[in-house]
C-alpha cells in the first residue's frame, strides 16, 4: 500500500509505525481468516476492503472531502448513521481492536480503562489511524464512566469533538432526553454541512441504512442453517466492515454473499466438520482487528453462530420505521429504533437478558460465551448475575475477561476447551 504515502502524510500519520502496525495486521489477518477452509467466494470482497482498509476506501473519504462531503467518525452505536447520511455526509466507526500504543494513551489515561479506549487513544496518539484524522467531526457519547470521561481528554487531540448525552433508563424521561439529543445533534451536523435535514434526505438515510441492516439480519438469519455456511469469524469481520464501507456497496456485497450462502445451504454445504458444536457470543463489541476470542473458540472445536454485541446483532436488529410525513416523524421513529438498544450502561437492563435467551434458542445454540473486556464495569457487572441467570435456564455460559494482548491466549484457549467439552454433552 506504498502508493498512499503521501496521503497518509498529509493526513499526519507517521508513516514508519503505520507501516509496521499495517506489516503485523497483515500477518494475523492472513494466519486467521485466509487459513480456513471453504472460505464462501463472496469473502473475498471483504478481504479486499480490508487489505485497502487505510488505502483505498481512504483516498475515497478524502475525494469525498473536496466534493464538499463531510467525514464524521463515533464510537458507539447509538449515533445515528441515518442523520448522517441525510446531510451528505459519511460515517465511520473509530472504534479499534488493536493494542497499539498503550504506554502513549497511559501517559494520559489510567492504566485501569478498557483496551478499547486505550487502542482509540493509541492509534490516534500513536498517529497510525487515517480514519479519525480524515473526520470533520468526531462524535463521542455519554455511555460508561470510561468513554464519558475520555472523551474530555481526547478534547484537545481532535479538530472537533461533539459528545451526545445518553439515558441510562429506559424511562420516559429517558426516551425524551434522547430525542433532544438527537435534535441537537441535527442542528451540529446542519451546522457543519451547511445542509438542512428534510423529509427527503432522512428519508434517503433511513432508508440506506436500513438496507443495510436487513442485509445483515439476512446473513444471521442464514447461520441457523444446519450444516452452518459461514463462520462465526467470517461473520464477525462483515460486522466490522459494516462500519467502514461505502453503505451501498456493502449491502449489495452482503446481499451477492447471502444469495451463495443460499444456494450451499441447498446443496447441504457447510464450513465445520459435522457435530461442531453451536455457541453464541455476547458481552462487550469486537472492533477490528480484535478477532482473538472467535479464533480460540472456532479451532477450539465449536462454531459461533451468532453475537450479542453492538458489532452484531445488539446493534442491528431494528430496522427504523418510515412512518409520518414529516422529519419530527422521522426522527421520533429514529429515537424509537435507538433507544432499544440494550447496552449494558442501561439500568436495569432486562431485555439483554432476554435477549441473550431468545438468541441461544433461535440458532439452536449449545453455550453462551460472556465476552468481557478487563475493566469494563457495565458487561463485567452485568456477566454476572445473567450467568446464574442463563444456567438457571439450562444455558450454559462460560464468562470470559480478557484485554487485547496475546499473553493470555493459552489459559482462554483451555478454558474454552473444557466448555466445549462440557456443552458437547
Ligand atoms: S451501545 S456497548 S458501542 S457504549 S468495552 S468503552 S462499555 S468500558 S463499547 Fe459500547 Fe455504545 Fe454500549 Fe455498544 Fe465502556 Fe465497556 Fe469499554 Fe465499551
Amino acid at each position: 500500500m506504498s502508493g498512499y504515502n503521501q496521503m497518509w502524510s498529509e493526513l499526519g500519520l507517521d508513516l514508519e509505525a503505520h507501516d509496521a502496525l499495517l506489516s503485523v495486521l497483515g500477518d494475523s489477518y492472513h494466519n486467521i481468516f485466509m487459513t480456513q477452509k471453504n472460505r464462501p467466494e463472496g469473502m473475498k470482497y471483504f478481504d479486499f476492503v480490508m487489505s485497502e482498509v487505510h488505502g483505498l476506501r481512504i483516498k475515497e473519504l478524502m475525494d469525498a472531502k473536496t466534493q464538499g462531503k463531510k467525514v464524521i467518525g463515533s464510537y458507539c452505536v447509538f449515533v445515528p448513521e441515518e442523520l448522517i447520511i441525510a446531510v451528505d455526509g459519511i460515517s465511520v466507526g473509530l472504534c479499534a481492536g488493536a493494542e497499539f500504543n498503550f504506554e502513549g494513551a497511559e501517559q494520559i489515561l489510567p492504566r485501569n480503562l478498557c483496551a478499547l479506549i486505550k487502542s482509540a487513544f493509541g492509534f490516534k496518539l500513536g498517529r497510525v489511524c487515517p480514519y479519525i484524522e480524515a473526520c470533520d467531526l468526531v462524535v463521542g457519547e455519554n455511555t460508561c464512566d470510561g468513554k464519558k470521561k475520555a472523551y474530555e481528554v481526547l478534547s484537545p487531540y481532535v479538530k472537533d469533538l461533539y459528545v451526545v448525552d445518553l439515558p441510562q433508563t429506559k424511562s420516559n424521561a429517558g426516551k425524551m432526553l434522547l430525542k433532544e439529543e438527537y435534535l441537537k445533534f441535527i442542528a451540529k451536523l446542519e451546522e457543519i454541512s451547511g445542509k438542512k435535514i428534510t423529509y427527503e434526505n432522512l428519508r434517503k438515510g433511513i432508508d440506506i441504512v436500513n438496507a443495510k441492516r436487513k442485509a445483515v439480519l439476512r446473513l444471521a438469519e442464514l447461520r441457523k442453517s444446519n450444516p452452518i455456511p459461514i463462520s462465526g469469524l467470517n461473520s464477525l469481520l462483515i460486522n466490522q466492515v459494516f462500519f467502514y464501507d461505502d453503505p451501498v456497496r456493502f449491502t449489495n456485497s452482503v446481499n451477492a454473499l447471502c444469495d451463495e450462502l443460499v444456494e450451499r445451504i441447498k446443496r447441504g454445504e457447510g464450513v465445520f466438520p459435522e457435530g461442531t458444536v453451536r455457541v453464541i457470543v455476547s458481552g462487550c463489541p469486537m472492533a477490528v482487528p480484535n478477532w482473538k476470542v472467535p479464533y480460540i473458540v472456532e479451532t477450539s472445536g465449536a462454531a459461533i453462530v451468532g453475537e450479542e454485541s453492538c458489532v452484531g446483532e445488539r446493534g442491528t436488529r431494528w430496522l427504523t420505521e418510515t412512518k409520518g410525513s414529516t422529519v419530527e416523524d422521522l426522527v421520533e421513529n429514529i429515537t424509537d429504533r435507538y433507544f432499544k438498544i440494550d447496552c449494558a450502561i442501561f439500568t436495569p437492563n432486562h431485555s439483554r437478558l432476554e435477549h441473550i435467551k431468545e438468541m441461544f434458542e433461535r440458532y439452536n445454540a449449545k453455550g453462551l460465551i460472556h465476552y468481557n473486556l478487563q475493566f469494563c464495569q457495565p458487561y463485567i457487572i452485568e456477566s454476572g448475575h445473567f450467568e446464574t441467570d442463563l444456567e438457571n435456564s439450562n444455558i450454559p455460559t462460560l464468562r470470559l475477561e480478557t484485554d487485547y494482548s496475546q499473553e493470555d491466549i493459552g489459559q482462554l484457549k483451555t478454558r474454552v476447551e473444557a466448555f466445549i467439552e462440557r456443552i458437547k454433552g
